[in-house]
């Protein structure tokens, strides 16, 4: 591999006995590190291990979207976790990775970084990570949850396709400079397993809390698109299961779990 600005064996070392990364499968190019680590998981791999890629040829979003992913600049990776959790507290997973990613960028360009529902951390309003969390499970109980977070670190705007250049940033578009990823990715595991350590210890309310701290929808009319079915409504916050809770015409209550949000202007 070269002009990596990572070093495998420093990082291995840096991540050994660590919650998160204490296994690590790295790789120059994969097709998308999810489907590496789904099958790794399906396998046995333990909680924690981490696959991490320079590039992906067919890097994924949700429902069959494509998450853009050269070489030489961004992070892609896939962490295996396997919490002990009702299968419909999944969404949590989610959640708790935008605070953590959030966090760490935020030390980069404080006060600019922000979470929308319901996986996506913003940097300046356009966005900088995407999260995909997926899950196998058996009655009633979750067996694992792959969880793959992609961060457009030094990415420029040129690299970017069409269709994304006036939605999509990079840490190196805001702060006008290249960072190394190899410490970033460190913290960002560092910081994954301290709020995962939180949820497992049943304390939704701190992770819940703290999203809503970051997420400048929570009080805005919001349009959310949920398969075919368009949306609109107050965002008041988020529940247990991490659905998005919106007050509609007439003061209903309703609870949405999957969609695209918008935040709509003021009238
Ligand atoms: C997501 O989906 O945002 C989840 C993306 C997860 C990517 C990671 S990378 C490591 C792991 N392995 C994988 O294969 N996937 C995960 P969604 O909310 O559906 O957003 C997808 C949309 O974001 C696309 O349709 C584009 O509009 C936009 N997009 C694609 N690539 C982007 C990029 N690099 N930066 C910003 N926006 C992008």
């Amino acid at each position: 591999m070269c002009n990596m600005d990572w070093n495998e064996e420093t990082l291995k070392n840096k991540l050994a006995g660590k919650l998160i990364g204490h296994q690590v499968y790295f790789f120059s190019e994969i097709d998308s590190t999810n489907d590496e680590a789904f099958n790794l998981a399906a396998a046995g791999s333990p909680e924690g291990t981490v696959v991490i890629a320079d590039s992906q040829t067919k890097g994924k979003g949700r429902l069959q979207r494509a998450w853009h992913s050269p070489a030489g600049s961004n992070i892609y990776t896939s962490v295996i976790l396997r919490p002990n959790l009702k299968p419909d507290r999944a969404p949590q997973i989610s959640i708790l990775a935008g605070i953590a990613v959030a966090e760490i960028m935020n030390n980069f360009c404080p006060g600019m970084v922000n979470l929308k529902w319901p996986n996506d951390v913003l940097l300046k309003g356009k966005k900088l990570c995407g999260i995909l969390a997926q899950v196998k499970t058996s009655v009633n109980k979750l067996d694992f949850v792959v969880l793959g977070i992609g961060i457009n670190i030094n990415i420029n705007y040129n690299q970017f396709p069409q269709d994304i250049k006036n939605t999509a940033t990079s840490l190196a578009i805001e702060t006008g400079r290249n960072i190394s990823r190899q410490e970033l990715i460190i913290s960002l595991y560092e910081n994954l397993a301290k709020w995962y350590k939180k949820l497992i210890a049943d304390d939704f309310s701190a992770v819940k809390e703290k999203w809503l701290s970051m997420a400048p929808m929570i009080g805005k009319r919001v349009q959310i698109m949920s398969g075919n079915e368009m949306i609109s409504g107050k965002a008041i916050g988020i529940d247990e299961q991490g659905s998005l809770v919106l007050l509609t015409a007439g003061d209903k209550k309703i609870k949405i779990s999957a969609g695209d949000a918008t935040i709509l202007k003021e009238k």
